[in-house]
C-alpha cells in the first residue's frame, strides 16, 4: 500500500504472511463445519473473548445484525446509543430485517451510556410496550473518538441489564485496541457481555471477517440465522487463515497505530485552523475539525488532500477523521501533517 490512506482501518490490504497463510490454507464445507481452518479460528477467537463458542461472519455488520437477530424477537426494543455504529451505519439492518425497534439514548462524550439513561429506558411489563430485550454497547467507541470503554464500565451495565432480564450485547469492532490501550486482555472487556462481535478486518488487516462469540446455545441459534441471511460461506478457510494471522500477530503491534494517532494529532494541532477532538487520541482514531477562521468546507480540503496524495474520512461539513493502521508508517504520518499545512 504505496498511497497514505486514513479513511479508516477497514482500508488495510493483507500482510505477506497473511497471503501466505491464505494460500495455504485447509479448507472444507463450513456449513457442513468440516473447514478445519474456520473451526480453529473459531475456537481461537471463543477463547480470546472468554466464551464458549465463535462464528465466523463476513463482516461486523452480519456479526452485530446476528446478535441483535438471536437476542430478539420481532417487536422487541434494544437499547444504544444515538452514536452506535449499529444505529448509524449498519442501514437499518436490525429494523429492516428483524423487525427489532431501536431505542436510541445519548452518548456522552466517552463513549458510554449513562447507567440511570439505561434504567429509564427499560420498559416496565405492560402490553402498552414493546419489551425491552437488549442492551448494545460499542468498544472502542467510533463516533466519539475511538474510545475504549472500561472493564469497570461494561461490568456495570452488563449487571443493570442482566437485573432487569436484558442482554448485552458488544460491538467489539476494535475490541483489541481498546484492550491494547487499557493494556488488558480482551476477554476482560468481554466477560460481562453475553455476547460479542469483533473485527479481523480493520486494524488486524485480514482481508475479510469477523467473529460473533457467545455460549454455545446463542452461537447454534446464530449459525442457523447466519444461513438464513447467506453468510454461509463454505470454502472461507482461505479467509479464516488470515484472521489466524491476525489473532497470533497483530494485536500487540496496535499499540504502535496508538502512537502514530498522538504523533498525527500533535502535528495537526500545531496548525492554526485545525481543532482536534481529543488532543491526546486514546487509540488509532484522530477527529479534527476546521476551525471558523478557515473558509474551506472538510469536502473541499479533504480534496486538496486528495490531489496531494492522501485520503482522509470527512466526517461532518466541518469535521474529519483520520485513522492510523498497520501501512501507515511515520514518513506518512509526516506526510500527512504537511499536506494539511499546505491545504489550508
Ligand atoms: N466501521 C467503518 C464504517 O462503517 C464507518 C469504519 O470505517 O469505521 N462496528 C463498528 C464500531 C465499526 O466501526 C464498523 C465499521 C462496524 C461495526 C462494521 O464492520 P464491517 O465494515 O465489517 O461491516
Amino acid at each position: 500500500m504505496e498511497e497514505i490512506d486514513l479513511r479508516s482501518d477497514t482500508v488495510t490490504h493483507p500482510t505477506p504472511e497473511m497471503r501466505e497463510a491464505m494460500a495455504r490454507a485447509e479448507v472444507g464445507d463450513d456449513v457442513l463445519r468440516e473447514d478445519p481452518t474456520i473451526n480453529r479460528l473459531q475456537e481461537m477467537a471463543a477463547a480470546m473473548m472468554g466464551k464458549e463458542a465463535g462464528l465466523f461472519v463476513p463482516s461486523g455488520t452480519m456479526g452485530n445484525l446476528l446478535a441483535v437477530l438471536t437476542h430478539c424477537g420481532r417487536g422487541d426494543e434494544v437499547i444504544m446509543g444515538d452514536l452506535a455504529h449499529t444505529f448509524l451505519y449498519e442501514a437499518g439492518g436490525v429494523a429492516a430485517l428483524g423487525g427489532v425497534m431501536p431505542h436510541t439514548i445519548p452518548n456522552q462524550p466517552d463513549g458510554t451510556l449513562k447507567l440511570e439513561d439505561i434504567r429509564a429506558a427499560i420498559r416496565p411489563d405492560d402490553v402498552h410496550h414493546p419489551v425491552s430485550r437488549l442492551v448494545v454497547l460499542e468498544n472502542t467507541h467510533n463516533r466519539c473518538g475511538g474510545v475504549p470503554l472500561t472493564v469497570e464500565y461494561t461490568c456495570r451495565a452488563g449487571e443493570l441489564a442482566h437485573r432487569h432480564g436484558l442482554l448485552l450485547h458488544l460491538d467489539g469492532a476494535r475490541i483489541f485496541n481498546a484492550a491494547v490501550a487499557l493494556g488488558i486482555r480482551a476477554a476482560e472487556l468481554a466477560t460481562p457481555a453475553d455476547s460479542v462481535t469483533f473485527c479481523l478486518s480493520k486494524g488486524l488487516c485480514a482481508p475479510v471477517g469477523s467473529v460473533l462469540c457467545g455460549t454455545v446455545e446463542f452461537i447454534e441459534r446464530a449459525r442457523r440465522i447466519r444461513k438464513q441471511l447467506g453468510g454461509g460461506m463454505r470454502q472461507a478457510g482461505v479467509l479464516a487463515a488470515a484472521g489466524i494471522v491476525a489473532l497470533t500477530k497483530m494485536i500487540d503491534r496496535l499499540a504502535e497505530d496508538h502512537q502514530r494517532a498522538r504523533m498525527l494529532a500533535e502535528g495537526l494541532a500545531n496548525i492554526s485552523g485545525l481543532r482536534l477532538d481529543h488532543p491526546v487520541p486514546a487509540t488509532n482514531m484522530v477527529f479534527v475539525s476546521l476551525a471558523d477562521s478557515v473558509s474551506y468546507s472538510a469536502a473541499q480540503i479533504a480534496e486538496r488532500l486528495r490531489s496531494d496524495g492522501v485520503k482522509i474520512g470527512v466526517v461532518g461539513e466541518r469535521r474529519f477523521r483520520l485513522v492510523t493502521h498497520y501501512w501507515i508508517d511515520d514518513q506518512k504520518v509526516e506526510k500527512t501533517i504537511e499536506a494539511f499545512r499546505r491545504a489550508i
